[in-house]
Parts: C-alpha cells; sequence; structure tokens
C-alpha cells in the first residue's frame, strides 16, 4: 500500500558540488532521506513508467537508504528500478548503467571520498537521463521545493533483498538487481586496448592498485585481475566496506600515502593506482614519479588516440578552471578548444553532450571522457595502462617526454580544512573587495597582472554561473587561485591552488613546493589567512 506521510521541511538540504552531503546522524533523522527525495522526485517531471538506477558506494547507511528510496520510486510512479547487487554501484558505474538502459535518471548514494561509519559522511545524488550529475536548475529546484515540503508518499511494502540478482516487485514497479560490474566492464572492453594490457602483464608488468576498501574493489579485481590477468593481489583493499576499513577513501597524497611511499621505494611495482570511496577519482603513480591530476589530464589527452575509443582523435578538452593550464598546451598543439568550466563534474555533462569536449579532467582527482557523463576512476587507470602497453615507455619516461614537449606547470593545492565558515566567508569577501585594485601590485617579488571572479558562460545553453573563485595572475604567468569547497560537511574548506609554467626542460626536476615557495608565501599573505582563521599552515597539501 502507498501511504502518503506528513512531514516538515529540514533546514539547508541544498545540494552542494555533488548532492546532498551531511554527517549520518544528520541522514537518519525520520523523515530527513524521504523529504530529499521526495523533493527530487517533486523537481522532475513525466517519469511515471520510467527506469530509474539505483546504487551507491557501499558506506554505512547505504542499504537503509536504497531501501526507501526504492520503496518511494515506487509510490512515485516509476516503472522499474535497476539496482546493484548489495545496493553497490560505484559512480561511473551508475552513469553507464543509465545510459546504456535509457533509464530516466539515477539516484547515486554516496559521499564520495569523504569519510563513512556511523559517525562519518553520507550523500544523495541525483543523476539525470545522459547519466551525469543534475545541473544547477534541477539542484536549485530540489532545494526549494525542501524548503516547503509537507508531505511524501512512500510504499510499506517488505525490503527487497539486494542480495539476490533478480526480479522482485513493490507495488506496480519492477525492480531488478542487477550485477554491478557487468555493464561497465563491457563499456571498458569496448574502449581500451585489453589485448595489449594483457601483454604486457603477461610480460612481467607490476602494478599495485588500492581500492580503498571502498566500491572500485569488485570493478578492479573483475577487469585487472580477471579480464586483464594482473597477478592475484594486484588489487589491494578490495573488499568494499561501510566504514572504509577506519580509512579517508580519498586517493591523494595524504590518505594514500602507503601507495606512494611504495611506490617511492625500491620495491616499487612499475604503476601504483588508487580510487576513491565511490570510484570516480583516480591516482596515478608510476615507479618513483607522482602524476598530478592536472598533468594526468594533459597526457592522457596528447595519448588518448593510442586507445581504440579514442583513435579517430579527442574533439576537445575541458578542465575545471583551478585544474592547472597543462591541458590547454595539449590542446593547442591538437588545434582544439580547451573549455574552462567552474568545479563540479555536472558543468561538463553539456560539453560532452554537445560533442565539443571527449576528454575532461580535474585537479581534484577526476578525470574522464565522453564515455559515461560522470568523471571515472577505473578509466584513467586503464587508459594509463593503454598508454603504457602502446608506447612501451615507463611512466617516468611518458611524464619527461611530455614535460619537454609542452613545458612543465608546477601545480599544488593547500587546503585549510574546518575553518571556521565566517572567517572563511569573510576572507573571500575581503579578497572580492579587493579585486580591482590588485592589478600591478608588486607581491613577494612578483608583480600582479590581473585578479577576477571567475564567471562561466555556457556555450550550449547561455546559462551563467558566477562567483566561483578568485583567481590572481602574475606578469610571469603563475596563478593563485582562491575558492572555498563545496563538498566539506563540517565548517568551511579553504582551498588554495598554486601553479606556476615553466618552459626551461632544464628546470623541470625540481620539488614542486620548493619550486613554488614565493608564491605559496604570497598565498598566505595576501588574504591573511593566519590572521583570518587562524592557520599558519595549511591541513593538507597535494
Ligand atoms: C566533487 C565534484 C568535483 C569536484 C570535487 C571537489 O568530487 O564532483 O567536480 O572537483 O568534488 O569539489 P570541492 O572543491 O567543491 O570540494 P567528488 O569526487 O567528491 O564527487
Amino acid at each position: 500500500m502507498i501511504r502518503t506521510v506528513a512531514t516538515t521541511p529540514f533546514d539547508g538540504q541544498k545540494p552542494g558540488t555533488s548532492g546532498l552531503r551531511k554527517k549520518v546522524p544528520v541522514f537518519q533523522q525520520p523523515h530527513y532521506v524521504e523529504n530529499f527525495v521526495q523533493s527530487v522526485f517533486d523537481s522532475l517531471e513525466n517519469y511515471e513508467g520510467e527506469t530509474l538506477v539505483i546504487g551507491g558506494d557501499g558506506r554505512y547507511f547505504n542499504r537503509e537508504a536504497i531501501q526507501t528510496v526504492i520503496k518511494m520510486a515506487a509510490a512515485a510512479g516509476f516503472g522499474r528500478v535497476l539496482v546493484g547487487k548489495g545496493g553497490i554501484l560505484s559512480t561511473p558505474a551508475a552513469s553507464c548503467v543509465i545510459r546504456k538502459h535509457e533509464a530516466f535518471g539515477g539516484i547515486v548514494l554516496s559521499a564520495s571520498h569523504n569519510p563513512g561509519g556511523p559517525h562519518g559522511d553520507f550523500g544523495i545524488k541525483y543523476n539525470i537521463g545522459n547519466g551525469g550529475p543534475a545541473p544547477e536548475r534541477i539542484t536549485d529546484a530540489i532545494f526549494e521545493r525542501s524548503k516547503t515540503i509537507a508531505a511524501y508518499k512512500i510504499s510499506d511494502a517488505d525490503d527487497i533483498d539486494l542480495d539476490v540478482q533478480g526480479l522482485a516487485r513493490v507495488e506496480d514497479m519492477v525492480v531488478d538487481v542487477i550485477d554491478p560490474v557487468e555493464d561497465y566492464a563491457e563499456l571498458m572492453a569496448q574502449l581500451f586496448d585489453f589485448g595489449a594490457i594483457r601483454d604486457l602483464f603477461a610480460g612481467g608488468f607490476s602494478m599495485r592498485f588500492d581500492a580503498m576498501s571502498a566500491v572500485t574493489g569488485p570493478y578492479a579485481k573483475a577487469i585487472l585481475e580477471g579480464e586483464l590477468g594482473a597477478p592475484e593481489g594486484t588489487v589491494v583493499h578490495g573488499e568494499p566496506l561501510p566504514d572504509f576499513g577506519g580509512h579517508h577513501p580519498d586517493p591523494n597524497l595524504v590518505h594514500a600515502k602507503d601507495l606512494y611511499d611504495l611506490l617511492m621505494s625500491d620495491r616499487a611495482p612499475d604503476l601504483g593506482a588508487a580510487s576513491d570511496g565511490d570510484g570516480d577519482r583516480n591516482l596515478i603513480i608510476g615507479r618513483g614519479q607522482f602524476v598530478t591530476p592536472s598533468d594526468s589530464l594533459a597526457m592522457i589527452a596528447a595519448n588518448a588516440h593510442l586507445a581504440p575509443g579514442y583513435k579517430a582523435g579527442i574533439a576537445g578538452i575541458a578542465r575545471s578552471m583551478p585544474t592547472s593550464g597543462a591541458a590547454d598546451r595539449v590542446a593547442e598543439k591538437l588545434g582544439i578548444t580547451c573549455y574552462e568550466t567552474p568545479t563540479g563534474w555536472k558543468f561538463f555533462g553539456n560539453l560532452l553532450d554537445a560533442g565539443l569536449a571527449t576528454v575532461c579532467g580535474e585537479e581534484s582527482a577526476g578525470t574522464g571522457s565522453s564515455h559515461v557523463r560522470e568523471k571515472d576512476g577505473l578509466w584513467a587507470v586503464l587508459m594509463w595502462l593503454n598508454i603504457l602497453a602502446a608506447r612501451k615507455q615507463s611512466v617516468v619516461e611518458i611524464v619527461r617526454e611530455h614535460w619537454a614537449t609542452y613545458g612543465r606547470n608546477y601545480y599544488t593545492r593547500h587546503d585549510y580544512e574546518e575553518v571556521d565558515s565566517a572567517a572563511a566567508d569573510g576572507l573571500m569577501a575581503d579578497l572580492r573587495g579587493r579585486l580591482d585594485g590588485l592589478a600591478g601590485q608588486a607581491l613577494g617579488g612578483l608583480t600582479v597582472e590581473k585578479a577576477d571572479d571567475f564567471a562561466y558562460h555556457d556555450p550550449v545553453d547561455g546559462s551563467v554561473t558566477t562567483k566561483q573563485g578568485v583567481r590572481v595572475f602574475f606578469t610571469d604567468g603563475s596563478r593563485i587561485v582562491y575558492r572555498l569547497s563545496g563538498t566539506g560537511t563540517a565548517g568551511a574548506t579553504l582551498r588554495v591552488y598554486i601553479e606556476r609554467f615553466e618552459p626551461d626542460a632544464g628546470k623541470h626536476e625540481l620539488e614542486t613546493q620548493a619550486a613554488l615557495a614565493d608564491l605559496i608565501a604570497i598565498s598566505r599573505s595576501l588574504p591573511d589567512i593566519e590572521g583570518r582563521t587562524g592557520r599558519s599552515a595549511p591541513d593538507v597539501v597535494t
């Protein structure tokens, strides 16, 4: 039976950079999930009888939330849901399933790289029929609806057994519990030269893939160890755990430090890689050579034609504004456009749908392409394997050659986490207020060329998104960017992105923080980070 339940709005059900993210106890409040999901459905039209894809990264509260979403989808009138077995679907796999099965959309339960467990984070995100995150006009509508919601509809049917593949029914709606890996693995086999990668492993190529006890484990095991013949044990931390084994499933140099240390040691395998909570981020480290996400995007764009799925070349590149300009140099050489978008994968959707961009990437360890509408961690790893197999070179050789050809963009991101929100807002407001007077000023030996607050004009739908980050450009081509994260769940996170282009191959071997030392000092003094936040140094440096 379908029940209509009276409710009252919750404050703050505003989707951020990537869906609604809050602490687990917030989501566990009675009606909290239901209010948000009903607000999603109320913001959509003409979905009656259609298919909805549901899955998550397996984190704590995933199963409970999925049961609720299934019962609400039935009450809302969806005809069918496709749900990953065990409640599992990585974010890129969800995007793949939505597209392949021509679903109306999908609900992805994940807080991505944020920690999990009873006191960790949880999240809900709505994806549209192209498989990508809902654009702002929909997320804005969801938030508006959440402020006035007075009732939601839900079936009182029993829970579905998520561990048994096959068909079930809730009210008039069919529930199809699917293999979470199959469709995705099939797509990867179409894009990459699996034969060449198999030969690479057969020839003794060694790799360690750290799934960080998160959702990518089953995918990586099936594809790397199963189809591509990598030795068993190549994938470590391959079982998705509700609390990610107590770790922070963020594949960066801080949270994947063990992997980094191994790759820098004399026991290093040829390639080290990792993915995050929901499988959309990636980390690539060659033996003795870390590849920054910004460089990885540029190197993938320059070499994508080596993979069968991209052999005709790429139509364009897109990168988020804070991502380094390395990809721009590749685009220039290829004679294609490099689009600069605000942070958030949702901004790539229109460019991909319109065929303007083929490869996209972000400094926040996200890389992907037109094959789905999410960033895709394992895709990036397979692309690197394909490139390594085709070029028959090591990661370090490929990186050095790339820098020699295009120049090197030294790049670092400094994060100040859980800063007092008012202090962070004050810092950004102060910077914005000083923008007009910055050009021409001498700062720490460098001269400001121009400064602005990034605004994006979407070339496809004409929409304009403002206040996307303060940019300070220097006359030597260096850049500092300030913005507040849209994915945190406690206080504010100030992100400071620092970049310098170095064309001289004789200066490509410096340590990154040393190469950027003068800019780093300016990045702190210009907005008086310590005075305003009490922080003399960042919490995370990547
Ligand atoms: C999300 C978004 C990305 C964004 C990242 C960081 O990634 O999908 O586009 O770059 O957050 O955003 P922020 O700097 O606002 O914290 P994920 O992997 O968390 O879904």
